[in-house]
């Protein structure tokens, strides 16, 4: 019972933010969508499948989605790369949107079916000083969250990351050129234990708090904020040496107890596999869309489970609406679930691609429309042309080029 491909196309908008989304069609006129969102290198991706991957899909099997993953990744002989894995992660998911819908059932049905209520989700509560990232934190708190993210501004720094203008909405890539941020780290060592430490008297103890470093500190200075944070019990400490430094992780562990999260850029089970077998890091933070899809991210999410890693994906604004049900099919599926990442999307990118999954009590749940439960409204998609973004640059205070 085959269904062949008889088109596939790529639709880029900007409904607030650029999304690039491929849809695949079968010749029963069954559609998948797939999200290819690499933030501020979206065209790079868009090409990637438009002149060397739409090509290869038309007459093939959509039901073949192992044999499709492997033809991809082996076939292209350049493997591996955000570019490359995020195109792979889209034709992924569309085909898995595409079975889902034939069968009828929602798509986590076909991942294991449901191992728990809901997909626990964590907010986005930031601010200017610390006294008003903790008024937004007892904001999201109020709102029904069960976990929370803490960023504030650094005093002395005139920006930063994870502070935004809009509070719902967090959208760092905000110019047509790269804005710059300064950084200085005995700044931001000497403000995050007092912001927890803030948090924990308003807030109590029955709400999770998490961080985001952002891939800015040496081990041992990560090593040290660990132990600081000890006392208000973080649920993790995010990105917090530039991961490429894989070795950097132990000496983190030497020093705190806090856990560790890592690998929202990551593109591969290769970019995680030392991490999770030598027990360096707590949560991986690899996604469906720029780690190759549900079928690759279903094989990291299996390595992790052996070494007691869980997941925690991640879930910003660019992420598109199709790449969040994909998680949440996942998450709610997935016995080794940690806590998936909640972003919400503006208005505009919500009326683009009409969805199923909503929040309730602190959790997100897919829905139980057959497929993902998310369309694209092209119509409305081609009223929100494409505009270049870049994501931030950060300098230190002298001017060195660092890391953001
Ligand atoms: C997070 C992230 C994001 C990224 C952004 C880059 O933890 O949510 O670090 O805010 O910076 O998604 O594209
Ligand atoms: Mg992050």
């Amino acid at each position: 019972m085959a269904s062949p491909i008889v088109d596939a196309k790529v639709v880029i908008t900007s409904p607030g933010r650029n999304f690039v989304t491929l849809k695949i069609t079968t010749a029963e006129g069954v559609y998948g969508l797939g999200d290819a969102t690499l933030n501020g290198r979206e065209l790079a991706v868009a090409a990637y499948l438009t002149e060397h991957v739409c090509p290869l899909l038309i007459g093939k099997d959509a039901h073949r989605i192992e044999d499709m993953w492997q033809y991809l990744y082996r076939g292209a002989y350049w493997r591996g790369g955000p570019v490359g894995m995020t195109a792979i992660a889209a034709v992924d998911v569309a085909l898995w949107d595409i079975k889902a819908k034939i069968a009828g059932l929602p798509l986590y049905q076909l991942l294991g079916g449901a191992c728990r209520d809901g997909v626990t989700v964590y907010g986005h509560a930031n601010g200017a000083t610390i006294e008003e990232t903790v008024q937004e934190a007892i904001r999201y708190r109020d709102l029904g969250y069960r976990a929370i993210r803490l960023q504030s501004g650094v005093p002395g720094l005139k920006s930063t990351y994870g502070v935004s203008r809009d509070k719902m909405f967090y959208e760092p890539a905000d110019a047509a050129l790269p804005t710059e941020n300064e950084w200085s780290t005995p700044r931001y060592l000497r403000m995050v234990p007092q912001l927890f430490k803030a948090a924990r008297a308003e807030l109590g103890w029955d709400v999770e708090l998490l961080h985001d470093v952002h891939h800015r500190l040496t081990p041992i200075e990560a090593g040290r904020l660990g132990k600081d944070l000890e006392p208000y019990r973080p649920f993790w400490l995010e990105d917090a040496v530039t991961a490429e430094h894989q070795a950097g992780f132990r000496t983190i562990r030497d020093h705190t107890t806090t856990p560790l999260a890592v690998g929202e850029i990551f593109s591969s089970i290769w970019d995680c596999k030392t991490l999770i077998e030598e027990g360096l890091i707590d949560f991986i933070r690899a996604t469906v869309v720029h780690a190759g899809g549900l079928t690759h991210l279903r094989r990291i999410a299996a390595l992790a489970d052996l070494y007691h890693v869980k997941t925690g994906c991640h879930g910003a604004t660019d992420l598109s609406p199709v790449s969040m049900a994909a998680a949440l099919h996942f998450g709610l599926s997935t016995s080794n679930f940690g806590i998936q990442e909640y972003m919400r999307h503006t208005p505009e990118t919500d009326a683009v691609f009409p969805h199923n999954y909503g929040f309730e009590d602190g959790m997100l749940h897919p829905g139980d429309a057959p497929g993902l439960g998310v369309d694209l409204d092209e119509g409305l998609a081609a009223r929100h042309p494409y505009s270049r973004a870049y994501l931030p640059v950060n300098r230190l205070q002298d001017g060195t080029m660092f890391n953001w």
